[in-house]
């Protein structure tokens, strides 16, 4: 066992036997597995419903959205120890904690983290924990979802602006940075609430070419913004950064930048300049480990993981400068730019990884709302045992259309079938079922019709919130609660 296992371990032990109140008080405490795996279930189950809500076109569900924060927080509360965290174990786990939190915390609901400040917020969260923060069915961390709904409400509001194009602080690689969080927020780039962010990025770098000429720091965002969502190069902005290699004007922190960028575009033309600039950062390795300061030494991190010469102890190099990082930022995230330039290097990742990110795609496919869906069979099956003085069981096959709810579904086969019939009750959940061909339920008994997918799957979702899909065959059966 060398000593740096050794280390890491003792790290580990010495955090899983003392709660670590000095950083955020009582959110962390002692795991508990079993409370741990329930709580993910719970999380994953209000998400499916999210999904399901924003499927129909309802973004927001103020009930859902507030289980899943309290959710949440116990989450954080037994998963900052243990846990099947994606997180690393040790000091640098507890860094990305810290910092995530340090994010989370600062986020102001319909603001966000402030003007022109989001997509790095957003990003950072996202290169930090990709499967905790995916905006996908699985684990969300719902604060993080709102957060990517303040920068797109951001982004539309200034889009809007008729002088917004040629404004320089969106200009000078702003507006190429936040394509980038639209990116690592699964955003279609070239169709955002109808807006091309891709064309306005390439018009501005080309506005604005010489300004970039002069600050490839800048420069690297619009080369980043385009090869992370997948878009053909600009040629031009290409050749800019890899002219001149060795000279930088802002140091490591620009060398940083230039290696991502070029590193992310596939193209040999530009793998001396890469190499150039990577043996400029390593030389710039400080004897403590860092790079310079928090900044400097995060993205230094992130270009060296994407390392491509030939020296064999560029990995030692990486964790020791993670080292010094996480000790130097536990407790001490300053502002949005400091958690964004950080955050993906404690992750060892960088923001070229972002192109790798899997973006879910939504169960059932997104219904549309019209009745112009494919057409579908769907089985339903009505039982009671309880109600009727004689056990009633019988089955029908409704013909609805992708998209339809299950209530729709019903009502459409109501229209199809007479010997079909339904009542129901409207809540701000949906509709709840009453009766089925004419058998009631009382609620003074504690009856219902319980809502299943056969055989026997108790349904997470109402009749309103369920989208059937060709085949299915749901159940309803008179129960008591
Ligand atoms: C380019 C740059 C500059 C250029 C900006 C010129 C330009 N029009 O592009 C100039 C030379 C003006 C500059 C100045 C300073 N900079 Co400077 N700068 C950078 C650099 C290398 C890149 C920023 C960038 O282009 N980002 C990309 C674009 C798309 O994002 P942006 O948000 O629009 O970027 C703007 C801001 O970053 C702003 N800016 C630049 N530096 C600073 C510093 C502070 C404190 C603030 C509030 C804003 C700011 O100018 C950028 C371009 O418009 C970063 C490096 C890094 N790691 O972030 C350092 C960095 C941001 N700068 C830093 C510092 C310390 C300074 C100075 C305070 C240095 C000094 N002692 O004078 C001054 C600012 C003084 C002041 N007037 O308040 C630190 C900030 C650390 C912190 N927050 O405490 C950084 C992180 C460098 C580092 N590794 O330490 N900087
Ligand atoms: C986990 O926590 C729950 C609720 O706090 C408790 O009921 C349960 O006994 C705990 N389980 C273990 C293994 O400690
Ligand atoms: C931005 O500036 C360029 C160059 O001056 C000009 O051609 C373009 O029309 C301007 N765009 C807008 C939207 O004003
Ligand atoms: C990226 O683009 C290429 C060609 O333009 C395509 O083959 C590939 O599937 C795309 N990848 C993703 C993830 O969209
Ligand atoms: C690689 O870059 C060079 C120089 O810009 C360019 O001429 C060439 O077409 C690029 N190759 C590919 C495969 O994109
Ligand atoms: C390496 O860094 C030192 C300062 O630390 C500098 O003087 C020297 O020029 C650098 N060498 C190269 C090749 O960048
Ligand atoms: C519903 O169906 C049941 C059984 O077929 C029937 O007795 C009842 O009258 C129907 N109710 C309505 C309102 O059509």
């Amino acid at each position: 066992m060398n000593f740096y296992i050794k280390y890491n371990i003792l790290v580990c032990l010495i955090f899983l036997t003392e709660p670590v109140h000095h950083v955020t008080g009582q959110l962390w405490s002692y795991p508990n597995r079993s409370e741990f795996q329930q709580l993910e279930k719970d999380i994953e189950k209000a998400q499916s419903d999210i999904v399901d809500l924003e499927a129909k076109g309802i973004e927001r569900h103020q009930n859902v959205q507030n289980d899943i924060r309290i959710l949440q927080l116990r989450l954080d509360a037994v998963s900052s120890i243990g846990g099947s965290s994606s997180v690393p174990c040790g000091l640098i786990g507890l860094a990305i904690k810290d910092g995530a939190h340090y994010l989370l915390q600062k986020r102001v609901n319909g603001a966000g983290w402030g003007s022109r400040q989001n997509a790095e917020a957003v990003m950072a969260l996202r290169l930090a924990d990709p499967r905790r923060f995916s905006v996908g069915k699985s684990l969300i961390n719902y604060d993080y979802i709102q957060g990517v709904n303040d920068m797109f409400i951001e982004l539309i509001s200034e889009l809007n602006r008729p002088d917004f194009e040629n404004d320089t602080l969106w200009a000078h690689g702003k507006l190429a940075q936040y394509m980038v969080g639209l990116t690592s927020a699964c955003k279609d780039t070239q169709s955002f609430y109808g807006f091309d962010v891709a064309s306005i990025v390439r018009r501005q770098f080309n506005t604005f070419k010489s300004f970039f000429k002069s600050q490839k720091f800048a420069l690297s965002w619009v080369v980043l913004a385009l090869c992370n969502a997948n878009l053909t190069e600009e040629t031009t902005a290409m050749d800019i950064l890899s002219a001149n290699p060795g000279f930088y004007t802002f140091g490591i922190d620009e060398a940083s930048m230039i290696v991502m960028a070029l590193s992310c575009v596939d193209n040999s033309s530009y793998s001396t300049a890469q190499r150039v600039a990577e043996d400029s950062i390593l030389n710039g390795s400080k004897p403590d480990g860092s790079f310079g300061n928090e900044y400097t030494t995060g993205l230094a991190i992130q270009a060296l993981t994407r390392y491509s010469g030939s020296r064999h102890d560029v990995y030692g190099i990486i964790q020791k400068a993670q080292d010094w990082l996480a000790r130097n930022v536990i407790g001490k995230f300053a502002n949005v730019a400091m958690a964004n330039q950080v955050l993906p290097a404690l992750a060892r990742r960088s923001y070229v990884d972002i192109k790798d990110l899997k973006c879910h795609k939504k169960p059932n496919t997104a219904p549309t709302l019209s009745a112009s869906g494919q057409c579908i069979h769907v089985k339903i099956t009505a039982k009671d045992n309880m109600i009727n003085k004689t056990p009633f069981e019988r089955s029908w096959v409704a013909n609805g259309n992708k998209g339809d709810s299950m209530f729709v579904v019903m009502q459409k086969l109501e229209q199809q079938e007479p010997s079909f019939n339904f009542t129901s009750i409207t809540f701000s959940s949906g509709e709840f079922i009453r009766s089925i061909v004419g058998i009631a339920t009382d609620s003074g008994l504690r009856q219902y019709w319980q809502f299943l997918r056969y055989p026997d799957t108790v349904m997470p979702t109402g009749v309103s919130n369920t989208y059937p899909n060709n085949m299915d065959h749901y159940v309803f059966k008179v129960t008591t609660w």
